[in-house]
Protein backbone atom coordinates (compact mmCIF):
# COMPACT_ATOMS: atom_id res chain seq x y z
CA UNK A 1 0.00 0.00 0.00
CA UNK A 2 2.57 2.10 1.13
CA UNK A 3 4.66 1.63 -1.65
CA UNK A 4 1.91 2.06 -4.20
CA UNK A 5 1.58 5.71 -2.51
CA UNK A 6 5.08 6.12 -3.03
CA UNK A 7 4.93 5.23 -7.00
CA UNK A 8 2.01 7.55 -7.79
CA UNK A 9 3.67 10.21 -5.87
CA UNK A 10 6.47 9.63 -7.72
CA UNK A 11 4.59 9.56 -11.14
CA UNK A 12 3.07 12.84 -10.16
CA UNK A 13 6.17 14.08 -9.32
CA UNK A 14 7.53 13.09 -12.95
CA UNK A 15 4.30 14.82 -14.71
CA UNK A 16 4.59 17.93 -12.74
CA UNK A 17 8.18 17.80 -13.89
CA UNK A 18 7.52 16.57 -17.34
CA UNK A 19 4.90 19.61 -17.48
CA UNK A 20 8.07 21.81 -16.66
CA UNK A 21 10.24 20.70 -19.10
CA UNK A 22 7.64 21.38 -21.81
CA UNK A 23 7.01 24.63 -20.92
CA UNK A 24 10.42 25.36 -20.49
CA UNK A 25 10.80 23.61 -24.23
CA UNK A 26 8.26 26.15 -25.64
CA UNK A 27 9.41 28.57 -28.22
CA UNK A 28 10.51 31.94 -27.27
CA UNK A 29 10.95 35.67 -29.18
CA UNK A 30 14.28 34.84 -29.06
CA UNK A 31 14.19 31.72 -30.65
CA UNK A 32 12.06 33.21 -33.37
CA UNK A 33 14.44 36.69 -34.00
CA UNK A 34 17.28 34.34 -34.15
CA UNK A 35 14.83 31.48 -36.44
CA UNK A 36 17.31 32.73 -39.35
CA UNK A 37 20.59 31.05 -38.22
CA UNK A 38 19.27 28.20 -36.42
CA UNK A 39 19.67 25.52 -38.18
CA UNK A 40 17.78 22.78 -36.49
CA UNK A 41 14.37 24.28 -36.42
CA UNK A 42 11.82 26.30 -39.07
CA UNK A 43 9.60 29.01 -36.55
CA UNK A 44 8.67 31.59 -39.04
CA UNK A 45 7.06 32.09 -41.91
CA UNK A 46 9.80 33.72 -44.04
CA UNK A 47 12.30 31.14 -42.12
CA UNK A 48 13.76 33.97 -39.89
CA UNK A 49 10.84 36.94 -39.42
CA UNK A 50 13.33 38.97 -41.86
CA UNK A 51 11.80 36.81 -44.62
CA UNK A 52 15.02 35.99 -46.66
CA UNK A 53 14.44 32.36 -46.68
CA UNK A 54 18.43 32.04 -46.29
CA UNK A 55 19.22 28.58 -44.44
CA UNK A 56 23.71 28.80 -43.87
CA UNK A 57 23.43 25.46 -43.71
CA UNK A 58 25.43 23.86 -47.06
CA UNK A 59 25.24 19.76 -45.91
CA UNK A 60 23.70 19.32 -49.23
CA UNK A 61 25.41 21.32 -51.72
CA UNK A 62 25.73 22.02 -55.16
CA UNK A 63 28.59 18.75 -55.39
CA UNK A 64 26.29 16.74 -53.99
CA UNK A 65 22.27 17.66 -54.60
CA UNK A 66 21.88 15.28 -57.11
CA UNK A 67 21.53 12.53 -54.52
CA UNK A 68 18.80 14.09 -52.66
CA UNK A 69 16.20 11.59 -52.22
CA UNK A 70 12.69 11.30 -50.46
CA UNK A 71 12.26 10.56 -46.90
CA UNK A 72 8.63 10.38 -46.87
CA UNK A 73 5.53 11.81 -48.00
CA UNK A 74 2.36 12.39 -46.67
CA UNK A 75 -0.97 13.12 -47.77
CA UNK A 76 -3.27 15.77 -46.64
CA UNK A 77 -6.07 12.92 -47.38
CA UNK A 78 -9.72 13.13 -48.11
CA UNK A 79 -11.33 14.76 -51.11
CA UNK A 80 -10.23 18.08 -49.73
CA UNK A 81 -7.24 18.59 -52.35
CA UNK A 82 -6.86 22.80 -54.09
CA UNK A 83 -4.12 24.68 -53.87
CA UNK A 84 -1.49 23.78 -51.22
CA UNK A 85 0.46 26.96 -50.74
CA UNK A 86 1.91 26.30 -46.86
CA UNK A 87 5.21 26.62 -45.88
CA UNK A 88 5.51 24.12 -42.83
CA UNK A 89 6.82 25.18 -39.21
CA UNK A 90 9.74 22.21 -37.61
CA UNK A 91 10.22 22.26 -33.87
CA UNK A 92 12.08 19.60 -31.93
CA UNK A 93 11.55 16.85 -34.94
CA UNK A 94 8.18 17.66 -35.20
CA UNK A 95 6.23 19.40 -38.69
CA UNK A 96 3.33 21.60 -37.90
CA UNK A 97 1.88 22.16 -41.96
CA UNK A 98 -1.43 23.62 -42.71
CA UNK A 99 -3.26 22.45 -45.78
CA UNK A 100 -6.43 23.67 -47.89
CA UNK A 101 -9.98 23.80 -46.07
CA UNK A 102 -8.08 25.42 -43.16
CA UNK A 103 -6.37 22.09 -41.98
CA UNK A 104 -3.41 22.00 -39.67
CA UNK A 105 -1.18 18.73 -39.35
CA UNK A 106 1.53 17.87 -36.78
CA UNK A 107 3.89 14.88 -38.19
CA UNK A 108 6.44 13.95 -37.17
CA UNK A 109 9.74 15.31 -39.02
CA UNK A 110 11.77 12.27 -39.16
CA UNK A 111 9.15 9.61 -40.11
CA UNK A 112 6.00 11.96 -41.77
CA UNK A 113 3.65 9.81 -39.01
CA UNK A 114 0.76 11.92 -38.11
CA UNK A 115 0.80 13.16 -34.63
CA UNK A 116 -2.33 15.33 -34.90
CA UNK A 117 -5.07 16.92 -37.17
CA UNK A 118 -7.07 20.01 -36.60
CA UNK A 119 -10.17 20.49 -39.02
CA UNK A 120 -11.32 23.88 -39.02
CA UNK A 121 -15.88 24.00 -39.06
CA UNK A 122 -15.96 26.35 -42.04
CA UNK A 123 -19.34 28.05 -42.32
CA UNK A 124 -21.22 27.61 -45.97
CA UNK A 125 -20.71 31.24 -47.66
CA UNK A 126 -16.90 32.10 -46.90
CA UNK A 127 -15.36 34.10 -49.28
CA UNK A 128 -11.97 33.24 -50.27
CA UNK A 129 -10.98 35.17 -53.32
CA UNK A 130 -8.23 32.68 -54.84
CA UNK A 131 -8.44 29.02 -53.48
CA UNK A 132 -9.19 27.63 -50.31
CA UNK A 133 -5.63 28.01 -49.32
CA UNK A 134 -3.58 28.77 -46.54
CA UNK A 135 -0.06 29.58 -46.30
CA UNK A 136 1.29 28.40 -42.88
CA UNK A 137 1.15 28.81 -38.96
CA UNK A 138 3.01 30.61 -36.23
CA UNK A 139 4.79 28.75 -33.53
CA UNK A 140 4.72 30.62 -30.29
CA UNK A 141 5.21 29.12 -26.33
CA UNK A 142 3.61 25.93 -26.95
CA UNK A 143 0.71 27.02 -29.42
CA UNK A 144 0.69 26.62 -33.24
CA UNK A 145 -1.66 29.46 -34.17
CA UNK A 146 -2.94 30.14 -37.47
CA UNK A 147 -5.96 31.94 -39.19
CA UNK A 148 -8.91 30.60 -41.09
CA UNK A 149 -11.03 31.08 -44.06
CA UNK A 150 -13.95 32.19 -41.98
CA UNK A 151 -11.53 34.73 -40.45
CA UNK A 152 -10.79 33.50 -37.32
CA UNK A 153 -7.32 32.95 -35.33
CA UNK A 154 -7.13 29.35 -33.65
CA UNK A 155 -4.24 28.59 -31.16
CA UNK A 156 -3.65 24.72 -31.09
CA UNK A 157 -1.50 22.92 -28.00
CA UNK A 158 1.65 22.20 -29.87
CA UNK A 159 2.14 18.80 -28.43
CA UNK A 160 -1.52 17.90 -28.25
CA UNK A 161 -3.38 19.38 -30.84
CA UNK A 162 -6.35 20.95 -28.47
CA UNK A 163 -7.72 24.08 -28.99
CA UNK A 164 -6.20 26.61 -26.14
CA UNK A 165 -8.09 29.85 -27.47
CA UNK A 166 -10.22 30.97 -30.66
CA UNK A 167 -11.04 34.28 -31.93
CA UNK A 168 -13.12 36.23 -34.63
CA UNK A 169 -10.70 38.74 -36.93
CA UNK A 170 -14.46 39.70 -38.54
CA UNK A 171 -17.47 38.95 -40.11
CA UNK A 172 -16.54 36.04 -43.27
CA UNK A 173 -20.21 37.42 -44.58
CA UNK A 174 -19.00 40.94 -45.18
CA UNK A 175 -16.07 39.56 -47.30
CA UNK A 176 -13.44 39.16 -44.82
CA UNK A 177 -10.98 35.70 -44.71
CA UNK A 178 -7.56 35.15 -43.69
CA UNK A 179 -5.24 32.91 -45.01
CA UNK A 180 -1.68 34.29 -44.29
CA UNK A 181 0.50 32.74 -41.76
CA UNK A 182 0.74 35.26 -38.50
CA UNK A 183 3.89 36.96 -38.01
CA UNK A 184 5.68 37.30 -34.04
CA UNK A 185 6.96 40.59 -33.07
CA UNK A 186 8.25 41.58 -30.06
CA UNK A 187 6.21 39.41 -27.98
CA UNK A 188 2.68 40.11 -30.31
CA UNK A 189 1.06 37.89 -32.72
CA UNK A 190 0.37 40.05 -35.80
CA UNK A 191 -2.03 39.40 -38.67
CA UNK A 192 -3.53 41.46 -41.37
CA UNK A 193 -7.42 40.60 -43.36
CA UNK A 194 -8.00 38.87 -46.72
CA UNK A 195 -11.24 40.34 -49.01
CA UNK A 196 -9.84 43.69 -50.61
CA UNK A 197 -12.25 42.62 -53.46
CA UNK A 198 -15.43 43.24 -51.03
CA UNK A 199 -14.44 46.66 -49.75
CA UNK A 200 -13.11 45.47 -46.65
CA UNK A 201 -11.03 47.51 -44.62
CA UNK A 202 -7.18 46.50 -44.71
CA UNK A 203 -5.71 46.42 -41.14
CA UNK A 204 -2.72 45.02 -38.79
CA UNK A 205 -3.74 43.83 -35.71
CA UNK A 206 -1.85 42.87 -32.74
CA UNK A 207 -2.55 40.52 -29.99
CA UNK A 208 -0.90 38.83 -26.89
CA UNK A 209 -0.13 35.19 -28.54
CA UNK A 210 -0.67 33.39 -25.49
CA UNK A 211 -4.59 34.79 -25.06
CA UNK A 212 -5.82 36.42 -28.41
CA UNK A 213 -6.62 39.22 -26.46
CA UNK A 214 -6.01 42.23 -28.72
CA UNK A 215 -3.28 44.80 -27.41
CA UNK A 216 -3.63 47.49 -30.44
CA UNK A 217 -5.15 47.73 -34.23
CA UNK A 218 -3.86 49.87 -37.26
CA UNK A 219 -6.24 50.10 -40.05
CA UNK A 220 -4.18 50.59 -43.08
CA UNK A 221 -6.86 52.73 -45.13
CA UNK A 222 -6.47 56.71 -44.40
CA UNK A 223 -9.63 58.34 -42.02
CA UNK A 224 -9.58 54.78 -40.21
CA UNK A 225 -9.04 55.52 -36.31
CA UNK A 226 -6.76 52.80 -34.22
CA UNK A 227 -7.06 51.24 -31.52
CA UNK A 228 -5.46 50.12 -28.49
CA UNK A 229 -6.63 47.68 -25.37
CA UNK A 230 -6.03 47.54 -21.80
CA UNK A 231 -5.39 44.44 -19.83
CA UNK A 232 -9.20 44.06 -19.62
CA UNK A 233 -9.59 44.41 -23.05
CA UNK A 234 -11.54 47.94 -22.71
CA UNK A 235 -10.43 49.95 -26.17
CA UNK A 236 -9.44 53.03 -26.82
CA UNK A 237 -8.13 55.65 -29.44
CA UNK A 238 -4.53 55.43 -30.93
CA UNK A 239 -4.97 58.15 -33.15
CA UNK A 240 -6.14 57.96 -36.76
CA UNK A 241 -4.49 56.83 -40.24
CA UNK A 242 -3.57 59.37 -42.20
CA UNK A 243 -5.71 62.44 -42.40
CA UNK A 244 -9.24 61.99 -43.10
CA UNK A 245 -10.33 62.61 -46.87
CA UNK A 246 -6.74 63.84 -48.20
CA UNK A 247 -6.45 60.98 -50.96
CA UNK A 248 -10.02 59.42 -51.24
CA UNK A 249 -13.19 61.64 -52.41
CA UNK A 250 -16.31 61.42 -50.81
CA UNK A 251 -16.93 58.62 -48.41
CA UNK A 252 -14.97 55.62 -50.88
CA UNK A 253 -12.52 55.36 -47.50
CA UNK A 254 -15.37 54.10 -45.64
CA UNK A 255 -14.86 50.58 -47.65
CA UNK A 256 -11.21 51.02 -49.68
CA UNK A 257 -9.65 47.81 -49.66
CA UNK A 258 -5.96 47.85 -48.99
CA UNK A 259 -6.23 44.35 -47.51
CA UNK A 260 -3.03 42.86 -45.76
CA UNK A 261 -3.90 39.81 -46.80
CA UNK A 262 0.09 37.98 -47.28
CA UNK A 263 0.62 38.85 -43.46
CA UNK A 264 4.28 40.75 -42.89
CA UNK A 265 7.74 40.50 -42.01
CA UNK A 266 9.62 41.73 -39.26
CA UNK A 267 13.09 43.49 -38.34
CA UNK A 268 14.00 43.52 -34.79
CA UNK A 269 16.85 46.32 -35.32
CA UNK A 270 14.49 48.46 -36.57
CA UNK A 271 11.51 47.10 -34.35
CA UNK A 272 9.06 47.69 -37.34
CA UNK A 273 7.15 44.95 -39.16
CA UNK A 274 6.01 45.92 -42.48
CA UNK A 275 2.93 44.88 -44.18
CA UNK A 276 1.84 45.10 -47.73
CA UNK A 277 -1.72 46.68 -48.70
CA UNK A 278 -3.82 45.81 -51.43
CA UNK A 279 -5.70 47.18 -54.36
CA UNK A 280 -8.13 50.14 -53.21
CA UNK A 281 -11.46 49.38 -53.65
CA UNK A 282 -13.39 49.47 -55.89
CA UNK A 283 -10.67 48.47 -58.93
CA UNK A 284 -12.69 51.25 -61.42
CA UNK A 285 -9.86 54.19 -60.55
CA UNK A 286 -12.04 56.71 -61.93
CA UNK A 287 -13.96 57.03 -58.89
CA UNK A 288 -11.49 57.57 -56.86
CA UNK A 289 -8.93 60.36 -57.66
CA UNK A 290 -6.22 60.50 -55.51
CA UNK A 291 -3.58 58.07 -54.33
CA UNK A 292 -6.10 56.20 -51.95
CA UNK A 293 -3.33 55.98 -48.78
CA UNK A 294 -2.25 53.32 -48.19
CA UNK A 295 -3.33 50.88 -50.85
CA UNK A 296 -0.65 49.09 -52.68
CA UNK A 297 2.14 50.32 -49.95
CA UNK A 298 4.46 48.82 -47.98
CA UNK A 299 3.61 50.21 -44.38
CA UNK A 300 6.06 50.17 -41.46
CA UNK A 301 4.33 49.76 -37.96
CA UNK A 302 6.21 50.35 -34.35
CA UNK A 303 5.05 46.90 -33.03
CA UNK A 304 5.42 48.78 -29.44
CA UNK A 305 2.87 51.25 -30.10
CA UNK A 306 0.83 50.46 -33.56
CA UNK A 307 1.75 53.40 -35.35
CA UNK A 308 2.67 53.67 -38.63
CA UNK A 309 6.49 54.95 -39.06
CA UNK A 310 7.05 55.44 -42.63
CA UNK A 311 4.61 54.08 -46.15
CA UNK A 312 5.79 54.07 -49.49
CA UNK A 313 3.20 53.34 -51.92
CA UNK A 314 4.17 51.36 -54.50
CA UNK A 315 0.94 52.34 -57.57
CA UNK A 316 -1.11 55.62 -56.39
CA UNK A 317 -4.10 55.48 -57.33
CA UNK A 318 -3.96 51.97 -58.58
CA UNK A 319 -6.07 51.37 -61.87
CA UNK A 320 -4.92 46.96 -62.73
CA UNK A 321 -5.28 45.82 -59.65
CA UNK A 322 -1.57 45.98 -58.17
CA UNK A 323 -2.21 44.80 -54.95
CA UNK A 324 1.41 45.94 -53.06
CA UNK A 325 1.07 43.08 -50.77
CA UNK A 326 4.34 41.62 -51.40
CA UNK A 327 6.94 40.55 -48.84
CA UNK A 328 9.24 43.50 -47.91
CA UNK A 329 12.47 41.70 -47.36
CA UNK A 330 15.13 43.11 -45.25
CA UNK A 331 18.98 42.64 -45.21
CA UNK A 332 22.14 44.41 -44.34
CA UNK A 333 24.06 46.35 -47.08
CA UNK A 334 27.06 48.02 -45.61
CA UNK A 335 25.55 48.58 -41.82
CA UNK A 336 22.49 49.95 -43.08
CA UNK A 337 18.73 48.40 -43.09
CA UNK A 338 17.08 47.83 -46.76
CA UNK A 339 14.25 46.33 -47.71
CA UNK A 340 13.68 44.44 -51.24
CA UNK A 341 9.97 44.22 -52.62
CA UNK A 342 9.19 42.48 -56.09
CA UNK A 343 5.85 44.35 -56.12
CA UNK A 344 2.59 42.90 -58.54
CA UNK A 345 3.17 45.80 -60.93
CA UNK A 346 6.69 44.70 -62.45
CA UNK A 347 8.97 46.67 -60.63
CA UNK A 348 11.17 45.87 -57.82
CA UNK A 349 12.03 48.69 -54.82
CA UNK A 350 14.32 48.52 -52.53
CA UNK A 351 13.51 51.01 -49.52
CA UNK A 352 15.60 52.40 -46.34
CA UNK A 353 14.13 50.20 -44.06
CA UNK A 354 14.30 52.20 -40.92
CA UNK A 355 12.92 55.29 -43.12
CA UNK A 356 11.07 54.10 -46.32
CA UNK A 357 13.42 56.40 -48.61
CA UNK A 358 13.24 55.08 -51.76
CA UNK A 359 16.59 53.35 -52.51
CA UNK A 360 16.48 51.70 -56.04
CA UNK A 361 13.45 50.32 -58.26
CA UNK A 362 13.66 49.00 -61.80
CA UNK A 363 11.29 46.65 -63.44
CA UNK A 364 12.23 42.87 -63.13
CA UNK A 365 9.29 41.51 -65.92
CA UNK A 366 10.18 42.49 -69.50
CA UNK A 367 6.47 44.17 -70.61
CA UNK A 368 5.51 46.69 -68.26
CA UNK A 369 2.80 49.30 -69.67
CA UNK A 370 1.43 50.98 -66.67
CA UNK A 371 4.41 53.20 -66.22
CA UNK A 372 7.84 53.85 -68.21
CA UNK A 373 9.33 53.86 -64.62
CA UNK A 374 10.04 54.98 -61.16
CA UNK A 375 11.36 58.64 -60.16
CA UNK A 376 13.88 58.05 -57.81
CA UNK A 377 13.87 61.16 -56.77
CA UNK A 378 9.77 61.80 -56.18
CA UNK A 379 9.74 57.91 -55.23
CA UNK A 380 6.54 58.36 -57.88
CA UNK A 381 5.99 55.73 -61.02
CA UNK A 382 5.97 57.98 -64.47
CA UNK A 383 2.33 56.82 -65.46
CA UNK A 384 1.08 55.98 -68.99
CA UNK A 385 -2.41 57.69 -69.28
CA UNK A 386 -3.59 56.02 -72.42
CA UNK A 387 -2.51 52.43 -70.77
CA UNK A 388 -4.99 53.07 -67.99
CA UNK A 389 -8.34 51.51 -68.23
CA UNK A 390 -10.70 54.25 -69.23
CA UNK A 391 -13.73 55.75 -67.02
CA UNK A 392 -17.29 54.61 -68.14
CA UNK A 393 -18.69 57.51 -67.75
CA UNK A 394 -16.77 58.78 -70.95
CA UNK A 395 -17.89 55.92 -72.92
CA UNK A 396 -20.77 56.06 -75.28
CA UNK A 397 -23.16 54.27 -72.66
CA UNK A 398 -21.40 55.25 -69.63
CA UNK A 399 -21.91 51.31 -68.83
CA UNK A 400 -17.77 50.29 -70.12
CA UNK A 401 -15.43 52.46 -70.29
CA UNK A 402 -11.98 51.88 -73.28
CA UNK A 403 -10.32 48.02 -72.63
CA UNK A 404 -6.80 48.85 -72.12
CA UNK A 405 -4.47 45.51 -72.50
CA UNK A 406 -2.00 46.11 -69.52
CA UNK A 407 1.05 43.97 -68.31
CA UNK A 408 2.07 42.07 -65.92
CA UNK A 409 -1.39 40.96 -65.48
CA UNK A 410 -3.62 41.90 -62.13
CA UNK A 411 -1.89 37.81 -61.34
CA UNK A 412 1.31 40.06 -61.17
CA UNK A 413 5.09 40.19 -62.24
CA UNK A 414 5.20 38.25 -58.90
CA UNK A 415 1.76 37.44 -56.31
CA UNK A 416 2.24 35.43 -53.06
CA UNK A 417 5.33 32.81 -53.64
CA UNK A 418 7.33 34.37 -51.50
CA UNK A 419 11.26 35.55 -53.09
CA UNK A 420 14.05 35.06 -51.34
CA UNK A 421 17.62 36.54 -50.26
CA UNK A 422 21.18 35.20 -50.15
CA UNK A 423 23.74 36.84 -48.21
CA UNK A 424 26.25 34.80 -49.92
CA UNK A 425 25.83 36.04 -53.31
CA UNK A 426 24.02 39.26 -52.34
CA UNK A 427 21.11 38.46 -54.84
CA UNK A 428 16.85 38.01 -54.34
CA UNK A 429 15.62 34.98 -55.98
CA UNK A 430 12.19 35.73 -57.92
CA UNK A 431 9.52 33.83 -59.02
CA UNK A 432 8.46 36.32 -62.08
CA UNK A 433 5.39 36.10 -64.74
CA UNK A 434 5.31 37.31 -68.24
CA UNK A 435 1.36 37.83 -68.75
CA UNK A 436 -0.86 40.59 -69.57
CA UNK A 437 -4.73 41.40 -69.22
CA UNK A 438 -7.18 42.96 -71.18
CA UNK A 439 -9.33 44.73 -68.76
CA UNK A 440 -12.08 47.95 -68.31
CA UNK A 441 -13.86 49.72 -66.46
CA UNK A 442 -17.71 49.73 -65.08
CA UNK A 443 -20.12 51.53 -62.63
CA UNK A 444 -20.69 50.33 -59.47
CA UNK A 445 -21.46 50.68 -56.03
CA UNK A 446 -20.66 49.18 -52.68
CA UNK A 447 -22.89 46.34 -51.58
CA UNK A 448 -21.50 44.35 -48.28
CA UNK A 449 -21.04 40.82 -49.12
CA UNK A 450 -20.83 41.44 -53.01
CA UNK A 451 -17.50 41.80 -55.76
CA UNK A 452 -16.71 45.34 -55.25
CA UNK A 453 -14.45 45.61 -58.80
CA UNK A 454 -16.31 47.73 -60.91
CA UNK A 455 -14.06 46.10 -63.48
CA UNK A 456 -13.82 43.15 -66.15
CA UNK A 457 -10.61 41.32 -67.55
CA UNK A 458 -9.36 38.45 -68.88
CA UNK A 459 -6.05 37.13 -68.68
CA UNK A 460 -3.85 36.60 -71.92
CA UNK A 461 -0.30 35.83 -72.51
CA UNK A 462 1.95 37.43 -73.84
CA UNK A 463 3.48 34.82 -76.37
CA UNK A 464 3.86 31.35 -77.07
CA UNK A 465 6.87 31.22 -74.60
CA UNK A 466 7.41 30.49 -70.87
CA UNK A 467 5.20 32.92 -68.62
CA UNK A 468 7.30 31.67 -65.16
CA UNK A 469 10.74 32.65 -64.31
CA UNK A 470 12.97 32.30 -61.59
CA UNK A 471 15.42 35.20 -61.88
CA UNK A 472 18.45 36.17 -59.69
CA UNK A 473 17.95 39.47 -59.49
CA UNK A 474 20.99 42.01 -58.07
CA UNK A 475 19.51 45.00 -56.11
CA UNK A 476 21.96 47.42 -56.70
CA UNK A 477 22.47 47.24 -60.39
CA UNK A 478 18.75 46.15 -61.31
CA UNK A 479 19.91 43.78 -63.14
CA UNK A 480 18.77 39.95 -64.14
CA UNK A 481 22.06 37.66 -63.44
CA UNK A 482 20.33 34.52 -64.26
CA UNK A 483 17.32 33.37 -65.36
CA UNK A 484 15.62 30.24 -65.61
CA UNK A 485 12.26 30.02 -67.61
CA UNK A 486 9.33 27.93 -66.94
CA UNK A 487 6.39 26.76 -69.27
CA UNK A 488 3.51 27.47 -66.74
CA UNK A 489 3.50 30.58 -64.11
CA UNK A 490 5.17 29.73 -60.97
CA UNK A 491 3.12 30.20 -57.55
CA UNK A 492 5.07 28.74 -55.33
CA UNK A 493 8.39 30.30 -52.78
CA UNK A 494 12.27 29.89 -52.78
CA UNK A 495 14.29 29.27 -50.93
CA UNK A 496 18.02 29.73 -50.77
CA UNK A 497 21.20 27.96 -48.86
CA UNK A 498 25.22 28.34 -47.57
CA UNK A 499 25.54 25.16 -49.98
CA UNK A 500 25.33 27.72 -52.35
CA UNK A 501 21.43 26.84 -53.81
CA UNK A 502 18.19 27.72 -54.76
CA UNK A 503 15.66 25.20 -54.31
CA UNK A 504 11.82 26.40 -55.54
CA UNK A 505 8.57 24.48 -57.21
CA UNK A 506 6.88 24.64 -60.46
CA UNK A 507 3.38 23.62 -61.52
CA UNK A 508 4.59 21.12 -63.68
CA UNK A 509 5.25 19.39 -60.09
CA UNK A 510 8.75 19.75 -59.63
CA UNK A 511 11.23 20.98 -56.84
CA UNK A 512 14.24 21.68 -58.28
CA UNK A 513 18.02 22.85 -57.34
CA UNK A 514 19.74 25.48 -58.92
CA UNK A 515 23.27 26.46 -58.43
CA UNK A 516 22.26 30.30 -56.58
CA UNK A 517 25.78 31.43 -58.58
CA UNK A 518 24.72 30.22 -62.26
CA UNK A 519 21.10 29.66 -62.08
CA UNK A 520 22.15 25.48 -63.49
CA UNK A 521 19.61 23.66 -62.91
CA UNK A 522 21.22 20.17 -60.80
CA UNK A 523 18.35 18.28 -59.56
CA UNK A 524 14.55 18.26 -59.71
CA UNK A 525 11.87 15.47 -58.37
CA UNK A 526 8.42 15.25 -59.65
CA UNK A 527 5.99 15.04 -56.32
CA UNK A 528 3.14 14.38 -58.32
CA UNK A 529 0.71 17.50 -58.45
CA UNK A 530 2.07 20.91 -58.80
CA UNK A 531 4.06 22.92 -56.54
CA UNK A 532 2.62 26.46 -55.06
CA UNK A 533 4.39 26.91 -51.53
CA UNK A 534 7.54 27.71 -50.31
CA UNK A 535 10.91 25.46 -49.60
CA UNK A 536 12.46 25.28 -45.98
CA UNK A 537 15.67 23.01 -45.18
CA UNK A 538 16.55 22.07 -41.53
CA UNK A 539 19.26 19.60 -39.88
CA UNK A 540 18.55 16.63 -37.49
CA UNK A 541 21.64 14.65 -36.22
CA UNK A 542 24.07 16.10 -39.05
CA UNK A 543 21.41 15.49 -41.55
CA UNK A 544 20.42 18.13 -44.04
CA UNK A 545 16.38 17.70 -44.54
CA UNK A 546 14.59 19.75 -47.62
CA UNK A 547 10.88 19.69 -47.47
CA UNK A 548 7.92 21.28 -49.37
CA UNK A 549 3.84 20.79 -49.78
CA UNK A 550 2.96 19.72 -53.09
CA UNK A 551 -0.79 20.56 -54.34
CA UNK A 552 -1.68 22.31 -57.19
CA UNK A 553 -4.07 25.73 -57.28
CA UNK A 554 -4.25 29.01 -56.06
CA UNK A 555 -5.48 31.91 -58.24
CA UNK A 556 -4.42 31.08 -61.66
CA UNK A 557 -6.65 27.81 -62.19
CA UNK A 558 -9.75 30.36 -60.57
CA UNK A 559 -8.69 33.91 -62.27
CA UNK A 560 -5.99 33.20 -65.13
CA UNK A 561 -8.30 33.41 -68.26
CA UNK A 562 -6.43 32.13 -71.46
CA UNK A 563 -3.28 30.54 -69.35
CA UNK A 564 -5.60 28.88 -67.08
CA UNK A 565 -6.81 27.11 -70.29
CA UNK A 566 -3.10 26.44 -71.51
CA UNK A 567 -2.76 24.74 -67.76
CA UNK A 568 -5.93 23.39 -67.30
CA UNK A 569 -3.56 19.78 -67.85
CA UNK A 570 -2.29 19.85 -64.30
CA UNK A 571 -3.58 18.03 -61.51
CA UNK A 572 -4.50 18.38 -58.25
CA UNK A 573 -3.22 16.79 -55.35
CA UNK A 574 -2.33 17.57 -51.64
CA UNK A 575 0.69 16.06 -49.76
CA UNK A 576 3.81 16.96 -48.07
CA UNK A 577 7.30 16.04 -49.07
CA UNK A 578 10.48 15.67 -47.51
CA UNK A 579 13.91 14.70 -49.04
CA UNK A 580 17.71 14.51 -47.82
CA UNK A 581 20.79 12.63 -49.40
CA UNK A 582 20.76 9.18 -49.48
CA UNK A 583 23.75 7.23 -47.60
CA1 LIG B 1 15.75 28.20 -37.33
CA1 LIG C 1 -6.68 42.50 -55.18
Amino acid sequence: MRIKLLSFLVAAGCAAMAGQSAMAAGVTDQMIENDAKSTGDVLSWGVGPQGQRYSPLKTVNTGNVNKLVPVWSFSFGGEKQRGQESQPIVHEGKMYVTASYSRIFALDAKTGAKLWKYEHRLPDGIMPCCDVINRGAAIYDNLVIFATLDAQLVALNKDTGDVVWKEKIDDYAAGYSASAAPLIAGGLLLTGVSGGEFGVIGRVEARNPKTGALVWVRPVVEGHMGKKYDANGNASDNGVSGTTGKTWPGDLWKTGGAATWLGGTYNPKTGLAYFGTGNPAPWNSHLRKGDNLYSCSTVAIDVKTGQIVWHYQNTPNDGWDFDGVNEFVTYDDGGQVLGGKADRNGFFYVNDAKTGKLVNAFPFVKKVTWATGIDLKTGRPNFVPENRPGDPTAGADGKKGNTVFAAPSFLGGKNQMPMAYSPDTKLFYVPANEWGMEIWNEPITYKKGAAYLGAGFTIKTLNDGPIGALRAIDPKSGKIVWEAPNNAPLWGGVLTTGGNLVFWGTPEGYLQAADAKTGKILWKFQTGSGVVAPPITWEDKGEQYVAVASGWGGAVPLWGGDVAKKVNYLEQGGSMWVFKLAK
